[in-house]
């Protein structure tokens, strides 16, 4: 497997490298980006996210997080290019309009004692560093929000603890979660775009059931967005991300769209991002991917900026 000495992994973001990155930018751009600690992780690393506007008290605001998973590298790459590419260009439309008019805030690895492990001893570990109980390790961060948390006892949303996808002892059991919990309450964002790896697909809630969301405009608004944000992904490089609800990929209680949709009826998206398949390198893509991946995602972004600024 491929650790951070080895090439293909030079380029990626570390814990301390990304908290050096985030701390440059709210440095160098001090008028309009402010460095955040939101929590600490269960072995006490602080949880970073960039607040990036230009005056304080707007209502508009929106969030990207990145990372609830360790090994899913590209998800710290693709938001941490957002926050950069925000305050770099934000004198230029048309990110100076947003920016005056609402806040993006980008919480680029939620999961830092993780994606830490990843780097030190398993390349392919996915969920927290919670030691639980009965001497199995981690929960999944990607199941413990508290929306219809527990719900399902299946394979892809578990009750055992030594589960990849284990949902813990209780919803927000986990402060990486809580941590994303209490930002969402503070900041009331109208839109919330979680990045994953990989698969291709743009996915909007329900993840508990097959149903559809309830509300006929919010689902309009769900599925057309994620529709507008494959083709725009596509027209980049003619990647394919299919957009559809989250229950079609697998069942899951406990997701953050589900919990930001259900609680605080924000647009609520999770990407998956590069590759495809796991023929095509799964969780391990060579750091050259890194950028082709940030270009086809940017226009989506910026379409998911512009209609949840506006919700
Ligand atoms: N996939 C997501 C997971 O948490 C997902 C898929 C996203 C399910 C959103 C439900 C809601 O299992 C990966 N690769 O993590
Ligand atoms: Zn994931």
């Amino acid at each position: 497997s491929t650790f951070a000495t080895d090439d293909a992994a030079a380029g990626y973001h570390t814990v301390a490298s990304l908290e050096e990155d985030l701390r440059r930018l709210a440095e160098e751009h001090p008028e309009i980006a402010e460095l955040h600690e939101i929590g600490r992780s269960v072995q006490g690393r602080p949880l970073w996210a960039l607040r990036i506007g230009e005056r304080r008290g707007s209502t508009a605001k929106v969030a990207f997080l990145g990372c609830h998973h360790a090994r899913e590298w590209l998800a710290v790459e693709v938001p941490y290019r957002l926050a950069e590419h925000l305050v770099e260009n934000s004198s230029s439309d048309p990110v100076q309009q947003w920016l005056q008019q609402g806040e993006v805030w980008v919480a680029p690895m939620v999961n830092p004692d993780g994606h830490e492990y990843t780097r030190t001893d398993n390349r392919l570990w996915r969920k927290n560093r919670r030691r639980n109980r009965g001497g199995s390790v981690g929960v999944d961060p990607n199941r413990n929000y508290g929306y219809m948390w527990g719900t399902l006892d299946v394979s892809t949303s578990s009750h055992v603890p030594s589960d990849e996808t284990y949902v813990g002892p209780r919803a927000f059991s986990e402060p990486e979660v809580r941590a994303v919990r209490d930002l969402v309450a503070r900041e009331q964002f109208r839109g919330v775009l979680s990045y994953h790896s990989y698969s291709q697909l743009v996915l909007y809630p329900w993840g508990y059931t097959s149903d559809p969301i309830e509300d006929d405009a919010d689902f309009a608004a769900h599925r057309e967005l994620a529709q507008d944000m494959e083709q725009l992904i596509r027209k980049v490089h003619g990647k394919t991300y299919t957009a559809q609800q989250s229950s079609e990929l697998y069942p899951t209680a406990g997701d953050t769209s589900d919990w930001t949709y259900g609680e605080y009826d924000a647009l609520s998206f999770t990407i998956e991002l590069r590759p495809a398949s796991a023929q095509e390198g799964g969780f391990i893509l060579p750091a050259s991917q890194i950028h082709p991946c940030w270009e086809e995602n940017r226009p989506a972004a910026f379409a998911f900026i512009e209609h949840a600024l506006e919700r």
